[in-house]
């Protein structure tokens, strides 16, 4: 029985000094897929938004931002608020890829801004090859490269309703001739090629604004990027990882020290008995 406690409270004291990670069912899949980019916004202060991939291209929180804010899913820990006047993040330059996948949760509390869009990630810049990924005043989401010819790619009207949290993905491929597919909380909405295909140029961007305007206004949550397609299989093995979590290693230290605690009170009852 001695043993049986020494190595409990091995346990309870390996927990409690942080020897289980703080991955998530999610991150893993994220991780798990390479991507180029990837703000959990998860921190609890500062003005850095820290990227988890192995990139390094930490972003910066801008005006209107609120951290720590209620996610859609259990297993996203929490998000961003922005607030639809001045709160952005700006995202440093990537590269150029023949592939891009852009992946976000949002949940857009007010409504989608007139003209014409609501930015959700936008280059600088659009200048060929740039991405502009928005929500369009009729609620649809728009995919747009520049270069990639006048029929940007947009979902059906309304796609996008207020106060409701969404996974939204959306790959490109240049070398399949611009093809692009949209997926919602893992169901694909939009399958259809740009009118031209170049190669993507991730210069510095900008995430929930574009420039002073197009500000997004309600929540985001656990944005990545990848040089690659997603298959559907991915997304929605994404999707589905969002609802799964672990246990709070607070919460297995308070097992762990429950468990010790009826050991001992059934020790000091049987030498009572004695
Ligand atoms: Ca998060």
């Amino acid at each position: 029985m001695k043993r049986t406690v020494s190595g409990l409270l091995a346990i309870a004291l390996y927990v409690a000094s942080g020897g289980i990670s703080a991955a998530s069912p999610y991150s893993d899949a994220v991780l798990g897929d390479n991507p180029i980019l990837y703000y959990q916004f998860d921190e609890l202060n500062g003005t850095t938004a820290v990227d988890s991939s192995p990139t390094g291209a930490d972003g910066i929180y801008i005006g209107g931002v609120q951290l720590q804010q209620a996610s859609g899913k259990a297993g996203l820990g929490s998000a961003v608020s922005f607030d639809g006047a001045s709160g952005w993040v700006d995202v440093p330059a990537l590269g150029s890829f023949p592939q891009v996948t852009i992946e976000t949760w949002l949940n857009l509390e007010g409504e989608p801004a007139g003209g014409c869009c609501t930015s959700i990630y936008s280059t600088d810049t659009f200048a060929t090859g740039n991405i502009h990924f928005n929500i369009k005043s009729g609620r649809d989401i728009e995919h747009a490269v520049a270069g990639g010819g006048p029929n940007n790619i947009n979902t059906p009207g309304g796609t996008i309703q207020s106060n409701i949290w969404y996974h939204v993905v959306a790959t490109y491929d240049s070398a399949a001739g611009g093809e692009t597919h949209i997926y919602i909380d893992g169901v694909e909405t939009t399958n259809l090629p740009h009118g031209g295909a170049p190669l993507t140029a991730l210069v510095d961007a900008q995430i929930a604004g574009w420039n002073g305007a197009r500000y997004f206004d309600g929540r985001m949550d656990d944005f990545a990027i990848y040089d690659s397609v997603l298959d559907v299989d991915q997304v929605q093995a994404h999707f589905e990882a969002a609802s799964n979590v672990i246990p709070e290693p607070s919460s297995i230290v308070l097992a762990a020290l429950g468990l010790l605690g009826l050991i001992a009170h059934g020790r000091r009852r049987r030498y009572r008995t004695q």
